[in-house]
């Protein structure tokens, strides 16, 4: 896309804002420190990630990280031993617990671009995400075991039912680097990319999110994020109720039509 196209903001330093058309790109912006996680960086990431739900102009959000890096997780610059233990617990009440949340509860596709290594609650940021792409380069490590903490960020929900049992614990109990084609394999990701085609690949699939059935997929979403409590008859019970919604939106009338006049679908992404 042409550069007079592309409004960039910085919201904070932090983190940088990138507006296209129908869609926006979030980065990390800490690329001394593996873009780990401090208080400016979370606060930055929450109010971006709002402001893409609210704005019913955005249809998508592309995640990635600024540097060689992606997120080194928490800054453990901010966590020096000061005599007292620190509440832990608290950060994650604070911080991450609503990172998660509202990534999962965003009625948008979010795809993350995984640059380079992504560690202890980087790596589970990812996972959160709706489609992860990855560098062939990029690395995943559940870095906790290395410090003594719990994997967090909801490791320990997504690992086991992206991997499996046995994976998730070897993952987290060893803290040994995963890479990009692994995770691949393993079905933890989407797809691995090469390292000077994944900036481009990632673009184009955000873009091409952006004029797809925004209503369809907020309501899939919900599907999914239910699907993982329930039963298959409370499931069930889920679809028909969210097909109804999907069932009344322009989307959907068009979508048919579309395919009755043999002829490429516009989505609009407007409500009922
Ligand atoms: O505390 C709470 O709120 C609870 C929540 C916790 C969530 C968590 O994420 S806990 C896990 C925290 N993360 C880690 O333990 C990962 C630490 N980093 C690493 O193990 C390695 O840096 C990597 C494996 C990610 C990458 O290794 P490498 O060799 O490619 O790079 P590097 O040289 O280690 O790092 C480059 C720079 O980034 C370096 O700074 P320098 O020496 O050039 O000034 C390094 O210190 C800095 N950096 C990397 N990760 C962090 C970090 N600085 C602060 N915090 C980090 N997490």
């Amino acid at each position: 896309m042409a550069e007079e196209h592309v409004a960039k903001e910085h919201v904070a330093e932090e983190l940088l804002v990138e507006q296209r058309e129908g869609w926006r790109i979030l980065t990390l912006n800490r690329p001394a420190r593996l873009n780990a996680f401090n208080e400016a960086l979370h606060r930055a990431l929450a109010k971006a990630i709002e402001e893409a739900e609210t704005d019913t102009e955005c249809r998508a959000v592309l995640l990635t990280g600024a540097g060689r890096g992606f997120c080194a997780g928490q800054d453990l610059n901010d966590r020096v031993a000061t005599g007292t233990a620190p509440d832990l617990g608290m950060a994650l009440d604070q911080f991450y617990n609503p990172l998660v949340r509202r990534l999962r509860l965003m009625p948008k596709p979010i795809v993350c671009a995984v640059n380079g290594v992504a560690a202890g609650a980087g790596a589970n940021l990812a996972l959160a995400c709706d489609i992860v792409l990855a560098a062939r380069s990029a690395k995943f490590i559940q870095a906790f075991a290395k410090i003594g903490l719990v994997p967090d960020c909801g490791g320990t929900f997504f690992l086991p039912r992206l991997v499996g049992d046995a994976r998730a614990r070897g993952l987290a109990l060893l803290a040994e680097p995963l890479s990009a084609e692994k995770a691949e394999d393993w079905g933890m990701i989407w797809k691995a990319v090469d390292d000077d085609k994944l900036r481009a690949e990632a673009e184009a699939l955000t873009a091409h999110l952006a004029t797809q059935p925004t209503q369809g997929f907020a309501l899939t979403k919900k599907a999914f994020l239910a699907s993982a409590g329930n039963t298959l008859d409370g499931q069930l019970d889920i679809e028909r109720d969210l097909q109804r919604q999907a069932g009344r939106t322009p989307d959907y009338a068009e979508g048919t039509r579309a395919f009755l006049e043999k002829r490429p679908a516009h989505f609009t992404g407007k409500p009922a």
